[in-house]
């Protein structure tokens, strides 16, 4: 059993969003009930969140990692750790490496570097992805066979993409209005960045903001592993201590960031995520008369409710105590949004060790990251966090540079087709990888795989029985083609995951 997130409800914020339909899945999400008694006032000490679904302890057995996730956005909330082995591989990987590539032999530590190390010429025989000044080729993202690489093909097609530097994309627009916002208000104070390489090192990615050892979210079920100590990172907050290590008192970091996930509406394995930070001196709080951290956490909630304003308007919102092993106290904001609170951002006060470790003992800070798409489906009405990928006209044609408020009109309603699949699990099953092997086969068709059956027999053996929604965002699925998937997926399911179909 993996640990309890106690989330409370601190504060509520005016005014609702209405006449949206429901499309936000998140099982973990309280209920309706719930939300309602909340917003009467009523006191509350509920834990938010209900412990994880499915969080069994699974040993790490000869060369496998598995840990069992539920649906949950947040890798960050779990104080509590489960035992990880982390040389070790997940049971699939990716497409075949090529020996023949130039640059197979590339370290990673360069990779993480900014390099303009590798020569020319080579550069131009290869087909190179350029991402926040580094150059990389395919064979060193993705490995097949090496048991410390978990990047799959469909991962590394998103490499590079950047769409929060597309004026006209919906990111970008946000990303923008984001920027207009601390520009205004902090006369320009706030340094951005957001060309930073996504590939960090695990010391960046986990250590250097304070995540324990044991900590779930750097298990291979959770993160992608270039290798041992290389990963795709899975926040921005990565780049926080090297930044406050470099001086930087004010700074926003956006990026693509990377994650192992379940599949539905709101969640995708690649995101986006936009980091603030601001450091204070003392002198800023000490004629607030307020001790450091009470006038971090003061400043820090009404910054971000003023972006929220600027973004929306007036909206529904409540914040909600958490769990973060970089800030105390740390904070989630959530958005009413068709009829269900949705949680857009994280943030707290940093610990202060952080700020040791760059030299700042007399300060405090505060930190968010927030997640790009979520805020980017209020703000545009875009219903599937997978269209944010989509190149086809009828959705990138409906966005344009600095228009903030237009919403998206769906061009389509294809029916979803269900085919569902049952098997007996083994031990080191989980979902993630489930959903891994099922993105895999069927990519952006994969609309969501539920787990609609569980049980165990008399012998103790378990069985899943887990519904998956075909649909696409852009045209018709015909029969042929989805059975032709779900037979291939009900193969690689066999074949990768170490279970006995039904
Ligand atoms: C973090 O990633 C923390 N680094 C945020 C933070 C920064 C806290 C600085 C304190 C200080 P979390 O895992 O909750 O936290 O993710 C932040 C946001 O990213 C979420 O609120 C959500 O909006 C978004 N998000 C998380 N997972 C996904 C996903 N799979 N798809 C889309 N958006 C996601
Ligand atoms: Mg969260």
């Amino acid at each position: 059993m993996v640990g309890f997130c106690c989330e409370v409800l601190t504060q509520l914020v005016f005014l609702n969003v209405a006449g949206h339909t429901e499309w936000l899945h998140d099982a973990l999400l309280p209920s309706p009930i719930l939300v309602r008694k909340q917003l009467t006032g009523e006191p509350l000490s509920l834990p938010r969140r209900k412990p994880l679904a499915s969080g069994t302890l699974m040993a790490a057995v000869a060369s496998l990692v598995h840990f069992s996730l539920c649906r949950h956005s947040s890798l960050f909330h779990y104080h509590h750790l489960r035992a990880l082995a982390l040389s070790v591989a997940i049971p699939f990987s990716s497409s075949a490496a090529s020996a023949s590539s130039p640059f197979s032999t590339l370290s990673s530590s360069s990779l993480r570097q900014k390099s303009k190390r590798l020569p020319a010429a080579a550069a131009a025989a290869a087909a190179l992805l350029e991402v926040g000044g580094v150059k990389i080729a395919k064979e060193d993202v993705v490995r097949e066979g090496d048991p410390t690489n978990n990047v799959p093909d469909t991962i590394f097609s998103k490499l590079g993409q950047q769409l929060h530097r597309r004026d006209n994309h919906p990111l970008g627009i946000l990303k923008n209005a984001i920027f207009d916002y601390f520009d205004g208000n902090y006369s320009g104070k706030f340094t951005k960045f957001d060309d930073l390489s996504p590939i960090v090192s695990v010391k960046e990615n986990f250590d250097d903001v304070l995540v324990p050892a044991d900590h779930v979210s750097r298990s291979y079920n959770d993160t992608y592993y270039i290798d041992a100590h290389t990963v795709l990172r899975c926040h921005t907050s990565a780049h926080q201590a090297n930044l406050l290590q470099k001086g930087h008192n004010h700074f926003l970091v956006t990026g693509d960031v990377y994650r192992r996930d379940s599949i539905d509406s709101t969640h995708y394995p690649v995101f986006h995520q936009m980091e603030g930070v601001r450091v204070f001196s003392p002198d800023e709080w000490l004629a607030s008369g307020m001790d450091a951290t009470s006038y971090a956490a003061m400043d820090l909630k009404k910054a971000l409710e003023g972006l929220a304003r600027h973004l929306f308007g007036a909206v529904e919102m409540r914040w909600v105590d958490t769990y973060f092993p970089f800030t105390n106290p740390s904070f989630e904001l959530e958005i009413y949004f068709q009829e269900k609170w949705m949680e857009v951002l994280g943030c707290g006060v940093t610990e202060q060790e952080i700020l040791k470790r760059s030299g700042r003992m007399d300060n405090v800070a505060w930190a968010f990251g927030l997640g790009l798409e979520r805020l980017a489906m209020v703000l545009f009405d875009i219903p599937d966090i997978r269209l944010f990928w989509s190149t086809d006209e009828r959705f990138t044609s409906q966005f344009s540079e600095g228009q903030l408020g237009v919403k998206f009109k769906p061009f389509s309603k294809f029916p979803p087709c269900y085919k569902d699949i049952s098997f007996w699990i083994s031990d080191i099953f989980t979902e993630n990888n489930l959903c891994e092997v099922v993105r895999g086969i069927a990519g952006d068709l994969v609309e969501e795989v539920q787990l609609i059956d569980n049980f165990t027999n008399k012998k103790g053996m378990t069985s899943h029985c887990y519904r998956i929604a075909y649909r696409s965002t852009e045209r018709s699925l015909t029969d042929e083609e989805i059975n032709h998937l779900q037979w291939s997926v009900r193969e690689a399911v066999q074949n990768k995951l170490n279970v006995v179909l039904r």
